[in-house]
């Protein structure tokens, strides 16, 4: 069974926290980010993540994910769900800060989707366009950005860490913690406490890895 994804992608992030936690004997493969055929080919479209498995081919994140679920171990529950957008709703309101941040540094970290120079390429052409700015000019201006993020960050609700619910994630952590890790990247940017000390116990116990010691 093969996952096809890229690191930094917090849809991908959703499969990939979802079969690790429930032990699901995968293969990860990171793919170029200019490297449409192999998205076209199995989903039509140039689109990750996609499960590979008994010959077949899926797209869509939480359809995966929940394929994935059905396929791990039983005794590794996914609790609840449903309550995500009160968490996730102040974050889309400084979504653009957000992708000022996160776009100019996702391509200096070394993630195996910016091997090579066209990847970066093209992930810098089409992500210019969507912040309506130069990488360079979004790297300058990461301190106003910064405080667009930190007072989002200040209004998301207290959040439930897995050591209060048994040790267990929900279907409500899966939507919220991809984007909380994608924020780890970004070097100076204070996390509220009971938000860094979630996205450190997700972390730990789905085994993804943070971005904080390479934060740029
Ligand atoms: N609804 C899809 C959205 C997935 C998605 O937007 N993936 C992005 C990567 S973060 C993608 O592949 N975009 C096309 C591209 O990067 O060219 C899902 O939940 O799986």
């Amino acid at each position: 069974m093969k996952l096809f994804q890229y690191d930094h992608c917090p849809f991908c992030v959703r499969a990939d926290m979802v079969a690790k936690y429930k032990q699901v004997n995968f293969e990860s493969v990171y793919l170029l980010n200019d490297d449409a055929n192999s998205c076209i080919d199995r989903v039509g479209k140039k689109m990750v993540p996609i499960l590979e498995i008994d010959g077949q081919s899926m797209g869509e994140s939480l359809d995966i994910a929940h394929r994935l679920d059905e396929l791990g171990k039983v005794d590794k529950v996914i609790v609840g769900g449903g309550d995500a957008d009160r968490f996730t709703q102040p974050l889309m309101t400084a979504n653009r800060a957000i992708f000022s941040l996160l776009f100019p540094r996702a391509v200096q970290l070394g993630l195996p989707e910016f091997a090579t120079e066209s990847a970066i390429e093209f992930y810098r052409a089409n992500k210019e366009q969507m912040i309506e700015c130069s990488f360079e000019q979004a790297l300058q201006d990461s301190e106003q950005h910064i405080a667009v993020v930190e007072a989002a960050l200040s209004s998301v609700p207290a959040l439930t860490k897995p050591s209060e619910c048994d040790n267990q994630i929900s279907w409500d952590d899966v939507m919220i913690f991809p984007m909380l890790r994608n924020l780890t990247m970004v070097k100076g940017l204070t996390f509220p406490t009971h938000v860094i000390e979630y996205v450190n116990e997700v972390a730990d116990l789905t085994g993804v890895m943070l971005y904080t010691d390479r934060a740029v």
